[in-house]
């Protein structure tokens, strides 16, 4: 983490427990890049996570007041703070599988009712901290701990889902698009408004391993190159953007 942004830690709170390559560090530090660049004080924020790899990005580590809650029930406590106290700024930072999974139906009726929280749901494509299981956004035909002939199930498209459900800001951005994702956790943090931001990350030790697909830079280079942002995907045929993944505002 860079100095600037030490400032947004627990004090004493040592190196994170990720492991080596996972893209939910990078994301921790783009969301702190965020608050500092909107000059977020942080004592009027609220940080709500669930259970998993990502729910840890806020708790233990920002130096702020944190939720860290039940799987899945993320936006049921962040609900309840906002209606609570109002002036909070309560942002929610969990995995896919805990906002999409067991949490999905809070999800979508969180976007449905339009209720002012900010979103970032980590995107590793399975339940990393419990060994890497099939979850909704595992993609068709992918290897998991509990998908051994490959996933036989379509994936989500998370910002569709939101966006369709109501949701105020819809965005999708990969760690490996720093500047971008970082604006965009920008623009969800001013929206007034269900804002919902998904991040999507690499899990080299879990799914990149099943998966045969390198070392965590291999990992990070394939992400760059799968990334198309919506003006230029919407330039493209079917058949170019096959595998490829569409980032922006959406
Ligand atoms: C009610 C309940 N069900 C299941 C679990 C086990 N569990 C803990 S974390 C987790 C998956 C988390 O996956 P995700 O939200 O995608 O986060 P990641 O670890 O991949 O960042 C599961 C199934 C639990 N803790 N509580």
């Amino acid at each position: 983490m860079v100095r600037e942004l030490e400032k947004y830690l627990r004090p004493g709170i040592g190196i994170t427990t990720y492991c080596p390559g996972c893209g939910e560090a990078i994301l921790m530090g783009l969301i702190l890049r965020a608050i500092d660049e909107l000059q977020l004080n942080m004592d009027d924020m609220l940080f709500v996570s669930g259970i998993g790899c990502a729910a840890w990005i806020p708790s233990p580590y920002f130096n702020a007041d944190t939720l860290h809650t039940l799987h899945g029930r993320t936006i049921v406590f962040a609900t309840g703070a906002k209606l609570v106290n109002p002036k909070l700024k309560v942002m929610v930072i969990s995995g896919d599988g805990d906002l999409a999974d067991i949490g999905g139906n809070h999800l979508i009726h969180g976007a449905r009712r339009n209720i002012d929280l900010t979103v970032i749901c980590a995107n590793n494509m399975n339940y990393g901290m419990t060994g890497g299981q099939v979850c909704s956004t595992t993609p068709l035909g992918a290897l998991t701990m509990t998908t051994h002939q490959g996933n036989p199930f379509c994936p989500f498209d998370l910002c569709q889902l939101v966006k369709a459900a109501g949701a105020a800001y819809v965005a999708r951005y990969a760690v490996t698009q720093p500047f971008a994702m970082i604006r965009g956790i920008k623009k969800a943090l001013q929206t007034e408004g269900f804002a919902f931001v998904e991040a999507v990350t690499p899990c080299p030790v879990q799914f990149g391993r099943r998966n045969e697909l390198g070392r965590p830079a291999d990992m990070l280079k394939d992400l760059m190159a799968k990334c198309v942002m919506r003006e230029k995907a919407e330039k493209l045929s079917p058949e170019e953007l096959k595998d490829k993944i569409i980032t922006g505002e959406l």
